[in-house]
């Protein structure tokens, strides 16, 4: 079954093979899709090259939110070659790794001023330049985390990001309903990956999942990857706006 034969897909945040949009760029392929990459700086490029291969891609592109010229880029190349957009996966976030610990209130201006740039603002950004492409419709999809809800130990300034992220989520749906577009979040459960081995404590916070979710145990990138496959195809047509939590069943907890 390809649940999206045909459709364009801009796939961001793949920074190795742990990375969670790794596991929802291959579940896509299986489905049909066809993927973009974009990368960050050199050396993700690097590993970023490989992997899109591996899904039969070749078409990568830099992208690094905090400069507005190359998100522009990023959409040209997107309408050269495709002409048009279907999904969309925003997977991107960054806070200082000195400001995952301790104490939330010691947070400094330029970090929670970037965090909140990188990790919040990017899905906008990202968004205003997916509509126009979008002419058909179209899904977006993006991650976040419990963190966002209620205080998590070290998670700190990017509890507030993911916050705002979640809010930016049922503003943008509400925006680009009637342009046929819709945009959803997936709260994903702890999953140890490159940005989440800058948390302090981290495997604390897996053990605590695993001990204390209803399901007892955590959660795998390809479990994020099968919500994001309903989230992203027509199967969730009239779903817009949504915090889907794929966390193993942690948040109804605590
Ligand atoms: O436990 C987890 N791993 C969870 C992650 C639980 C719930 C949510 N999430 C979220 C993250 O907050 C993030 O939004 O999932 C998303 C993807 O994170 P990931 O897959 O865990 O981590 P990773 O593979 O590191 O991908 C995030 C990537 C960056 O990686 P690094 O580690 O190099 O910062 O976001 C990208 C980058 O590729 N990124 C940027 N891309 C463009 N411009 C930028 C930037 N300025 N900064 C970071």
């Amino acid at each position: 079954a390809g649940l999206l034969n045909g459709k364009k897909g801009l796939v961001t945040g793949v920074a190795n093979n742990l990375s969670i949009s790794w596991a929802i760029a291959q579940i896509a392929k299986e489905h049909g899709a066809d993927l973009a990459f974009t990368y960050q700086g050199e050396i993700l490029e690097k590993r970023v090259t490989p992997l899109a291969e591996e899904v039969g891609c070749d078409f990568i592109v830099p992208c690094d939110v905090t400069d507005e010229k190359s998100l522009d880029t990023i959409f040209e190349v997107v309408k050269k070659k495709w002409g048009k957009l279907d999904f969309l996966v925003h997977s991107i976030a960054f806070a200082d790794r000195n400001e995952l610990k301790g104490r939330y209130i010691d947070t400094t201006l330029p970090n929670f001023l970037n965090s909140m740039n990188i990790s919040c603002y990017s899905l906008t950004a990202l968004a205003k330049r997916a509509e126009p492409l979008m002419k058909d419709g179209g899904k977006i999809v993006t991650l976040t985390y419990y963190g966002a809800q209620k205080v998590v130990p070290n998670y700190n300034v990017m509890g507030l990001a993911k916050a705002a992220l979640e809010a930016s989520v049922k503003y943008l749906a509400s925006d680009m309903g009637v342009n046929n577009i819709r945009i959803n979040a997936i709260s994903a459960g702890p999953i140890k990956t490159l940005a989440s081995s800058g948390i302090n404590d981290f495997k604390s916070m897996l053990s605590m999942h695993e001990n204390t979710a209803p399901l007892r145990k955590n959660t795998t990138q390809r479990d994020v990857a099968g919500a994001a496959l309903y989230l992203l195809s027509d199967l969730s047509s009239r779903v817009t706006g949504e915090i889907h939590y794929v966390d193993c069943g942690f948040n109804t907890t605590i």
